[in-house]
């Protein structure tokens, strides 16, 4: 996966007025926290650690080069979560696909691949056959794995 391509996609959209950078205003519109003076703290906090040579806004460089250092331990399917998490709250429409994996990940505490007590692969609900090429992508690490399982 191209990281630093996915990382411009989320700077784009969270740039809502797209003059090419992110600023406080648009950061707090990220903030998770309830109140209004929560999310301003959230937003100058989250400035400080992206703006790297602090003019108080963030370039796609600041932004690619902080979270390329933030997701380094991350996996990419951690990395690809991350991201379309953030895309999600930067106002983006979830997608499907994310939405069945995410939902999947969370039955799937172990990380087994594995959703215990249903026993099916939500790619292809048991069908499917383990070790064949398929077109999922990156979904069907998750899916061979689940059939692995299944079948031992
Ligand atoms: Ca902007
Ligand atoms: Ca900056």
């Amino acid at each position: 996966m191209d990281r630093p391509a996915s990382l411009l996609a989320l700077f784009r959209l969270i740039d809502k007025d797209n003059n090419g950078y992110v600023e406080p205003k648009e950061l707090k519109s990220l903030a998770s926290s309830p109140t209004a003076y929560g999310k301003l703290e959230e937003a100058h906090e989250t400035l400080t650690w992206l703006d790297l040579d602090g003019d108080q806004r963030v370039s796609p460089e600041e932004f690619v080069e902080v979270f390329t250092f933030v997701c380094s331990q991350m996996d990419d399917r951690e990395f690809e979560l991350f991201v379309e998490d953030a895309k999600v709250q930067a106002g983006a429409a979830p997608n499907r696909e994310m939405m069945l994996k995410r939902v999947y990940q969370q039955l799937d505490r172990d990380r087994s691949g594995w959703v215990a007590g249903l026993g099916v692969c939500y790619e292809c609900g048991g069908g499917g056959v383990a070790g064949q090429g398929s077109p999922h992508g990156t979904v069907h690490v998750i899916h061979a794995r689940a059939h692995e399982r299944r079948e031992a």
